[in-house]
């Protein structure tokens, strides 16, 4: 077998054959009629790579196929929720069960106290939880609820996080506003855009120097304790301890949102690694399993401010869907077995160390990995960025290179430079190989 420098350098630097994307680029041409920019939210668009997007058309285990039939690893794993892997015939089965007794009731139902048992289970901070549709609809509520239980309008928030299409957190967000440019929404009415301070990620001083000067009028912070929005960007030392700190002396409540890391980095995300108690949590993806899902909830005190008990107004015609709440209890039960998130862990360390290596030998100096869980980064930089600042000095030319030349030898990496990947434990084995193939390929090919 010959070493990564021998494979490189006898190489086969024949193109590799373009993909067959015919039916893409029809179904895209066609979906532009109807649908801005023919997809039904921006990333999708690969308006930051270039080229036609994948229409997907089936997706079982690591693996997606396109509508021409090409075959995919998928480390996008519909943005996270994929964990146990695409179709896990234990989702299938527990959908089709739900759906067979009725899609949804407008009533209450005995999965919805499953599964927020369940959730707080694993998650102690959040005593009461309220189910929603979304991340977004979690986090838009979580902003409120602090709002109604503070009595304070202001809330902070940090340049490149994403919390989801919530008006006032449109604010120099990340993920696709980054990724396009333009990290401030038209259409946020200046007002709102007003009541939220924006702060540099992991500036403890900043952060001390705000609560100085706004402390009183400070209703929460909202940050995601591991950033996977402005590509993956963990906390420094002493970052999330000094959130804590600072709204503890202001009277500020301080919101982790978890939509992304929640049951993807461990079995008690963020805070269950950090130590760090949020007052309030915001969830979606893992804990909906593909279905539509998102949750909230914290401190009972607080949460007991949300209608009908209290003032703070929060509804859903879909909240608790009961086909949504099984597909998400089957994936948590999956996910909660022994050894799974040791596994899934070890597993994406080790492919972001094999490509780290693939990267150098090839010459590619230029290039660095980090994870957590099951959430990576992939940096054209020599060094893993702890800022914004850092993450926009990538060489986002190179990988969107990179990009391409992976997704021609079937590997689908997010569209972004801005973007986290996501792993899922189908990975093991022959989908992590081919990647490494297709790495080493890869990497010949964009040499500079
Ligand atoms: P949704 O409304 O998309 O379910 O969740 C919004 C959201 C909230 N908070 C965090 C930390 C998130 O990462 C997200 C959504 N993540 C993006 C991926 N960067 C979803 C992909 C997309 O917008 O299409």
């Amino acid at each position: 077998m010959p070493s990564n420098r021998e494979f490189i350098r006898n190489a086969d630097r024949k193109a590799v054959m373009q993909q067959i994307t015919k039916k893409s680029e029809a179904l895209f041409a066609q979906a532009q009629q109807t649908i801005p920019g023919g997809v039904n939210s921006p990333v999708r668009a690969f308006r930051s790579v270039g080229g036609t997007p994948r229409f997907f058309a089936k997706a079982k285990g690591a693996y997606g196929w396109d509508a021409d039939g090409n075959r995919y690893v998928d480390y996008i794993c519909s943005w996270g929720p994929a964990i146990v892997g695409h179709a896990h015939p234990e989702v299938i089965a527990a959908v089709q069960e739900a759906a067979a007794h009725g899609l949804s009731f407008g009533a209450p139902t005995a999965a919805e106290v499953e599964i927020a048992e369940w959730i707080r289970s694993h998650l102690p901070s959040m005593e009461m939880m309220r189910l929603t549709s979304s991340g977004t609809e979690a986090t838009m509520s979580a902003i409120r609820v602090a709002r109604g239980f503070t009595g304070r309008s202001k809330i902070i928030k940090f340049e490149g996080c994403y919390h989801g299409h919530v008006d006032s957190l449109l604010v120099k967000a990340g993920s696709g506003l980054l990724t396009f440019g333009n990290p401030t929404s038209a259409g946020v009415p200046k007002s709102f855009a007003e009541e939220t301070i924006v702060l540099d990620y992991n500036d403890i001083d900043g952060v001390k120097k705000c609560f100085n000067e706004h402390g009183a009028a400070i209703a929460g912070v909202i940050v995601e304790p591991v950033a996977g929005n402005m590509n993956l960007v963990k906390p420094i030392k002493g970052f999330l301890e000094a959130l804590r700190q600072q709204c503890d002396a202001h009277g500020a409540l301080l919101i982790f949102d978890e939509v992304m890391t929640g049951f993807r980095v461990g079995p008690q995300g963020v805070q269950g690694i950090s130590g760090v108690r949020p007052d309030l949590t915001t969830l979606g993806k893992v804990i909906g399993g593909g279905m539509p899902m998102g949750a909230f909830g914290g401190r009972k005190d607080v949460m007991q401010c949300v209608a009908p008990l209290g003032p703070v107004y929060q509804a859903g015609t879909l909240s608790g869907n009961p086909v949504a709440v099984a597909a998400g209890l089957a994936t948590l039960r999956i996910v909660s077995a022994p050894g799974f998130f040791e596994k899934l862990t070890s597993m994406t360390a080790s492919l972001m160390q094999d490509l780290q290596t693939i990267a150098h030998e090839s010459g590619e100096e230029n290039f660095c990995t980090d994870s957590i869980g099951g959430m990576f980064g992939l940096y054209f930089s020599k060094t893993i960025p702890i800022t914004f600042d850092d993450v926009s000095q990538s060489d986002r030319d190179q990988f969107n290179r990179f990009f391409h030349a992976m997704l021609n030898r079937g590997v689908y990496l997010a569209p972004s430079a801005f973007e986290a990947g996501f792993v899922s434990i189908a990975h093991a084995g022959d989908p992590i190989d081919q990647t490494l193939q297709a790495a080493r390929e890869s990497f010949a090919e964009i040499a500079r």
